[in-house]
């Protein structure tokens, strides 16, 4: 029996690649957090690894609102990868381009769930989450890198077939979250609003799941590890402790620089 989701919410995960809304915070909590990302971003980029940059992202990422939820889909022994903010500003004209994670995460097999949090209201009309259904159960699409600079994603990677007629946007509510399969594609536009939009990405894979660019690092937020894939990442004991943003950095430069191959490249070399 599912501990959080009902039957039909895990249906609808495994055969849309993605679930909408769930709640893990007050609306109270989610402004807080906005404050606490606020005050951290001008001295740390928090992607890929962004858990490092404070404890209580660590926290967060430990909520059982969440971890029941990503247990009903990948099972009870769960790492958390890593960690993005996706922050705009106000009629902020950047976006996010049509992407599949699985591209560039460098795992296998394909099980990874993303929970996106967010710490502000997230609507059409100031850039939420899309997603195009059923994409996660095809294949690694191929990426154009287009490193435009209107591109909040490290390669301004896109996918250029897909039919966004078919998109649904993910509207949440501050303290809402929603769910989405590393292979779903999925992307965002600009925010056409006075306000910014703020959200938390936080990735999790099963402890099986291995990394395909050599041995790295995750937190386990839940169960046991039986297989001992992963090393343990340096948590951070204070907001930018040295030693866990430093690897937060090394992570950040070893994705944008591409020592991960498109998984598309890899299939087809
Ligand atoms: O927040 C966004 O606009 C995009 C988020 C995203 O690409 C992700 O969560 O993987």
């Amino acid at each position: 029996m599912p501990k959080l989701l009902t039957d039909d919410q895990v249906r609808q995960f495994r055969e849309e690649g993605w679930l909408a809304p769930l709640d893990v915070m007050s609306a109270e909590e989610a402004r807080a957090c906005r404050e606490r990302v606020e005050g951290l971003e001008a001295n740390a980029f928090m992607k890929i690894k962004g858990h490092l940059a404070a404890p209580w992202i660590v926290d967060l990422a430990r909520r059982p609102e969440i971890l029941d939820a990503v247990e009903d889909l990948i099972g009870p022994d769960i790492l958390l990868f890593g960690a993005s903010i996706f922050a705009k500003g106000a009629r902020d004209s950047r976006y996010v381009s049509w992407h599949q994670d699985s591209a560039y995460f460098g795992l296998t097999p394909h099980e990874e769930v993303t929970a996106w949090v967010a710490f502000t209201e997230s609507t059409t009309e100031n850039g939420c989450l899309q997603v195009v259904p059923r994409t996660h159960l095809g294949p690694d699409r191929r990426h154009v890198e287009t490193y435009a600079p209107d591109n909040m994603l490290a390669r301004g990677q896109e996918l250029r077939d897909i039919d966004e007629s078919e998109a649904v946007s993910l509207q949440l509510a501050p303290g809402q979250f929603s769910l989405h399969h590393e292979r779903t594609a999925h992307g965002s536009k600009a925010n056409r609003t006075a306000d910014r939009r703020i959200g938390l990405a936080f990735f999790y894979i099963p402890t099986h799941v291995t990394s395909t660019i050599g041995r790295r690092t995750a937190t386990l937020v839940r169960g046991t590890d039986r297989y001992g894939h992963w090393d343990p990442d340096p948590l951070p004991a204070v907001d930018l402790d040295p030693v866990a943003f430093a690897a937060l950095q090394g992570a950040w430069g070893q994705y944008k620089d591409g020592v991960a191959k498109q998984a598309a490249e890899e299939t087809a070399a």
